[in-house]
């Protein structure tokens, strides 16, 4: 534990290199959705910190270090980053468990190197942004410049609370901008802690600055005030919506992930038992709370009944536990009204025709806990609110379907369009189908895998731009033309 988390005291701001109170003062409880109890205090930011960190961000880019430093010391420092966080992956993953709920096997094992892994590949970008000269016309010596934004506002959401940061910092930092950070209320700790390491690790006051508090209030503020450049969001449809119309009195870039409701479709001819694994960890892997949730699994009726077979009997070996033990697989959800929402839609499914082939039903820890059981609702329709709302728990709808056309139509009826799975063995379906998939990610023979290099975002309802990959680090920069006479 550090300073700004010790025990007993409050988690504090991160604005201009300091950990500070809140302008207000006020602090927030954030609370083990394992335990139902808290875990600490944290400062509770407003719109009053949102323009003192917003003014230092802007001092950092427009006349500090950040704006003036050489794209190679940018690496360095962003590089060491990435290695304070592998160092620190034991206490970094363990708070993120107790502030999410999810396993410590998830936030140990895979978020935080993910974490590192993305200041690390992030890192290489700060020396690699180039322009083009442009042969337009012997009379001038015309090129272009590759530059940052300036000053990048980060709204995260509370499924993958260090991971975003790493997405969305880590792009933006190596492309030269500043960036203020907001993390969702329910899951702050993770986010502060990487703002001290990367003071640590030599980041200049104001390059990074992190802001737990209100979307309502801090998250509105920064998305209004006129010292951003672009506002990059994670998060629902609704809030997406209003950030995107808030974005446009200051005329500033944004970038929206908003959730999906993704198929996950077998084909009769896929390697059963693989695809069996996949349609398992593509839901119940996060607990569910994952945007990119392979929540509608479309099996090819002639293997329907068996598949359904396997994958129930797997589902109902995998109970909720402690999330602090590791081998526990299956957390708690985020919070209460989380965990209601989510119980509410398996009544829903049920009230409009499913049956409940595994779980249902919440399931305390010793006697504690906003956990569900690993849910699989079975004869559901590609209609059913439990198909076509993004329910962000751990509960598949299960929906048969005859024949590629038939699996593709179903695939894409949706308002959504994030990611999709592919399971067969023949090579050319798969890429036919993949073309035919209207989603920003397509995994055939695999699914929920990730890599920094790799770009990941939606279509139609899901937003617009990518998080991770060159994609993202061209997106947190922009081209100036420069024409010289040289006649
Ligand atoms: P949101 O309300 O969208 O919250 C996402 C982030 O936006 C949080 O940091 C939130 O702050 C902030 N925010 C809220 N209102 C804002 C505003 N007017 N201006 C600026 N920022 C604002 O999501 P949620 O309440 O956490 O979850 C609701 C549902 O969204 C979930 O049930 C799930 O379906 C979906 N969801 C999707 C995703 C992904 S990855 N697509 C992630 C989480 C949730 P505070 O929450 O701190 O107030």
């Amino acid at each position: 534990m550090t300073d700004t988390l010790a025990p007993g005291k409050p988690a504090k701001l991160i604005i201009d290199g300091k950990a500070v109170d809140a302008a207000s003062g006020e602090t927030f409880t954030t609370w083990n959705p394992a335990t139902e109890e808290p875990i600490c205090e944290v400062a509770k930011a407003g719109p009053e910190d949102a323009n003192r960190a917003v003014q230092a961000a802007r001092a950092a880019y427009d006349s500090g270090p950040w704006g003036r430093m050489r794209p190679a010391e940018r690496q360095r420092l962003l590089w060491k980053l990435g290695d304070l966080i592998l160092e620190h992956a034991d206490e970094i993953g363990r708070l993120e468990t107790l502030d999410n709920g999810k396993p410590i096997f998830e936030s140990r094992q895979i978020d935080a190197p993910m974490v590192a892994n993305c200041f690390h590949y992030f890192s290489g970008w700060a020396t690699k942004l180039t322009g083009d000269t442009v042969p337009v016309n012997p009379a001038f010596f015309t090129y272009t410049l590759r530059e940052p934004l300036g000053v990048v506002g980060a709204i995260i959401p509370w499924n993958f609370p260090m991971i975003m940061v790493g997405w969305k910092a880590a792009p933006a930092l190596a492309a030269g901008n500043c960036v203020v950070l907001k993390p969702a209320q329910e899951t702050p700790l993770t986010a502060v802690r990487i703002g001290e390491l990367a003071l640590e690790a030599g980041l200049p006051p104001g390059v990074l600055n992190i802001l737990p508090g209100p979307g309502s209030s801090v998250g509105a503020a920064l998305v209004k005030h006129p010292g951003v450049d672009k506002i990059t969001f994670t998060g629902s449809t609704e809030v997406g919506k209003q950030i995107m119309r808030d974005c446009a009195d200051t005329v500033k870039k944004v970038t929206l992930e908003l959730g999906g409701k993704s198929p996950n479709i077998v084909f009769a001819d896929a390697d059963l038992d693989a695809a069996v694994r996949g349609a398992y960890n593509g839901i119940f892997y996060g607990k569910g709370e994952v945007c990119a949730a392979g929540s509608r699994l479309l099996v090819e009726k002639s293997i329907h009944d068996e598949f359904l077979a396997k994958l129930v009997e797997r589902a109902q070996k995998v109970q909720p536990a402690d999330p602090l033990d590791p081998k526990t697989r299956l957390g708690a959800l985020v919070n209460e009204s989380q965990m209601k929402k989510v119980l509410g839609y398996v009544e829903t499914g049920v009230s409009e025709g499913a049956t409940i082939a595994a779980g249902g039903k919440r399931r305390p820890v010793n006697g504690k806990g906003w956990f569900v059981e690993a849910t699989v609702l079975s004869g559901v329709s590609n209609s059913m609110r439990v198909a076509q709302e993004e329910i962000f728990g751990p509960v598949l709808a299960v929906i048969p379907f005859d024949g590629v056309d038939d699996a593709v139509t179903k695939a894409n009826d949706i308002f959504y369009g994030l990611a999709s799975g592919v399971w067969t063995r023949d090579v050319k379906k798969a890429h036919l189908v993949a073309r035919r998939l209207a989603a920003g990610t397509v995994w055939i023979n695999t699914y929920n895998f990730y890599d920094p290099g790799m770009p990941f975002g939606g279509v139609k309802g899901s937003g617009f731009g990518r998080d991770l990959g060159a994609d993202s680090v061209r997106e947190y920069s922009q081209v100036k033309s420069v024409w010289t006479s040289i006649e």
